[in-house]
């Protein structure tokens, strides 16, 4: 036996850095200035100029981190360069406090570093929507409702309103916190529904359900004339796969009602968007048009706290791109904004595991507890009950 036992920890958050130092008997001060010490950040900066890279790059070896910068920019032969900042959470503090007496704007730069390492903390823990205020201290489950004759899974399942009303019902019992209502589908290719047609099909459920369903509604579309329709019938929640990019009249519609609102990642309308799953730069390009619509929907009046993020598994990404999403998810926790993941039997999960949509329990279940893992707050689910327990697992294991 080694008379010096070594092993890394795996450290992922700052509760795991202050339960490691307590327990070999660090003294409270000491945690609270050592637990940020053990978390390593990598910070992506866009197109920054050759002589602002150069002293960010100095003065991180200065503080013992390092930053990545393009070949060319040390003689400032090329005309900008991306940087990738590493360093503890300290030492990247540390590196705001010295930028703010810099020039080239850099100082400007130490603000936005410094809004970014603040959202490093948890996220908020309520969403406001129209009527409450939803606790985010556990996984929340959307349970899904189409009702269309051709969505990829439940299509034709839910067009009698009676039976729809009963399936929302039923998934409340088995643990959905929302019931999310479409009434078209958005699979690749899918043809679009004219306004009367979607609200046609939705109110009469959102009606049936009034004094029945304790859970709020969510109605999941883009037009803005839907969303009046179904918000004035009791939804609290605008779910828009466009992130408001489709139907100019939705961001203002969503501040005026004090809807909660979901703003999903796409690249093109529903039946394109299969032909734009090419990216230089996944993560960063579906943070920057998340950011965009956040942006948008913050002028128009909507607060923040009634926001909430999604990547938008499926849409205009292919199987490689999904994963690698799920693998990085916590990257959007940056934006300081809680976060939801539709997976559930999307065509990925097929491809990888070579199973019909009717078959994608298991491979559904493996996404949402990574999800989880990886810091998703909301899981949309066609198969409540079963996400319920593996959401509630994974959400167990990491904060056991
Ligand atoms: N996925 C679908 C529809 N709406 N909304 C959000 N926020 N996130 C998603 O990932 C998402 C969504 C597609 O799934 P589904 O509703 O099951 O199928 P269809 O569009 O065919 O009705």
């Amino acid at each position: 036996m080694s008379a010096f036992p070594a092993r890394l920890l795996a450290i992922a958050s700052r509760e795991d850095a202050e339960r490691e130092l307590a327990r070999i008997g660090v003294d409270p001060r000491g945690i609270g200035m050592m637990s940020p010490k053990m978390l390593i950040r990598c910070v992506h900066l866009s197109k920054l100029l050759c002589h602002q890279a150069n002293i960010l790059k100095q003065e991180m070896l200065g503080l013992g981190g390092d930053a990545a910068v393009a070949r060319g920019t040390v003689a400032c032969s090329i005309d900008s360069t991306d940087v990738i900042l590493m360093g503890t959470e300290k030492q990247l503090r540390r590196l705001c406090e010295k930028l703010v007496h810099q020039p080239f704007d850099l100082a400007g730069l130490a603000g936005e570093l410094t809004a970014l390492l603040a959202n490093t903390s948890p996220p908020p823990r309520t969403w406001k929507i129209a009527q409450r205020a939803l606790v985010l201290d556990r996984p929340l489950i959307m349970g899904i409702l189409n009702i269309t004759p051709d969505s990829f899974s439940d299509g034709g399942s839910f067009l009698d309103p009676d039976r729809a009303a009963e399936r929302a019902l039923e998934m409340e019992a088995e643990g959905a916190d929302i019931i999310d209502i479409g009434g078209e589908s958005t699979r690749p290719g899918a043809p679009q529904v004219p306004a009367v047609e979607e609200l046609r099909r939705i109110v009469p459920v959102i009606e049936r359900l009034a004094g029945r369903l304790s859970c709020p509604v969510s109605v999941d579309t883009w037009k803005s004339e839907v969303a009046r329709g179904t918000l004035n019938a009791g939804a609290e929640i605008i779910n828009d796969i466009s992130g408001f990019g489709f139907d100019p009249a939705m961001a203002p519609l969503a501040a005026e009602s004090g809807a909660g609102v979901v703003l999903m990642h796409t690249r093109g309308t529903p039946d394109r968007m299969q032909s734009h799953t090419g990216y230089g730069d996944l993560l960063g390009e579906v943070a920057a048009g998340l950011r965009s619509s956040l942006d948008n929907a913050v002028s128009a009046g909507v607060e923040r706290e009634r926001i909430v993020i999604d990547p938008g598994i499926g849409f205009a990404k292919d199987a490689a791109g999904n994963m690698e999403i799920l693998r990085r998810l916590r990257e959007f926790t940056s934006l300081g904004l809680p976060l939801l993941v539709g997976t559930s039997r999307k065509s990925f999960i097929g491809k990888t595991l070579g199973r019909e949509t009717d078959e994608r329990l298991l491979g559904t279940a493996a996404t949402v507890a990574l999800a989880v893992a990886n810091g998703a707050d909301i899981l949309r689910v066609h198969d409540v009950r079963a996400m319920r327990d593996a959401a509630d697992m994974a959400h167990a294991i990491i904060t056991s």
